[in-house]
């Protein structure tokens, strides 16, 4: 009987995990990251405050017995606590909303190509149940996505069928890939290394399967990866 009770707590324990999303490897994922951490951080003093006056009154206002006969005043709307506690959120909103406004602004997707030209551009073709990238030399693969370090790469999103999403958890947030609708995505500064990429819309029975990896790797490589003509298009 004993052991069910430690049950709640190895579920807990299973999220325990690193939390890819908290641990970005692009500079992209790791503004999008700070916000997460900026907000938890303005959510944790409001909490505690809201705590410590808790335990405060808890203790204070405790029912005793030489309390028994205390009714306490009626007292109508105190204009200083009022304007205290209308400005105060005021300003913590509007302090959470200035780099969350910048950030998630200049990080949407965007329906126009970037004046960058000279950057790394990858065509992302989503269907049921796979990606297809395509390089600028017209080197085209599936659900395997190769790129370089530190550069930004532009990603010409559409989906040939329904609904899809583009989400890659360690370098970037999901973003909605539209059928008859490019949109442009831009992950910056991805760090070498290999990551999972995935499907985060409902799309199908075959969703969960519709799975990709992503590979950084250094320019040098890129380049003798683009020559590789295994342009697997022609293998299936
Ligand atoms: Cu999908």
């Amino acid at each position: 009987m004993k052991k069910i009770t430690i049950l709640p707590f190895i579920i807990l324990l299973a999220g325990c995990q690193s939390i890819t999303v908290l641990d970005p490897k692009s500079s992209t994922g790791k503004e999008q990251a700070y916000l997460i951490w900026f907000s938890l951080a303005i959510m944790a003093i409001v909490l505690l405050v809201v705590f410590i006056l808790f335990t405060r009154f808890v203790i204070r206002y405790r029912y005793t017995e030489k309390k028994s006969e205390f009714i306490p005043q009626d007292i109508k709307g105190n204009l200083k606590y009022e304007l205290t506690w209308t400005i105060i959120p005021f300003i913590l909103l509007a302090v959470l909303a200035v780099p969350t406004l910048k950030i998630t602004f200049d990080q949407s997707p965007k329906t126009e190509a970037e004046t960058n030209t000279n950057g790394i551009h990858i065509n992302v073709t989503a269907e049921q149940f796979r990606w297809t990238f395509e390089h600028k030399n017209s080197k085209t693969v599936h659900n395997e996505l190769i790129i370089p370090e530190n550069k930004d790469i532009t990603f010409h999103l559409s989906s040939k069928d329904v609904i899809h999403s583009f989400w890659i958890p360690e370098l970037a947030g999901k973003v909605d890939v539209i059928p008859n609708k490019e949109l442009i995505y831009v992950i910056k500064n991805a760090e070498i290394g290999e990551y999972d990429g995935k499907c985060a819309e409902f799309c199908g029975i075959q969703h969960a399967n519709m799975t990709f990896d992503v590979k950084v790797v250094s320019m040098e490589k890129y380049n003798q990866y683009l020559k590789q003509s295994s342009n697997q298009e022609n293998e299936d």
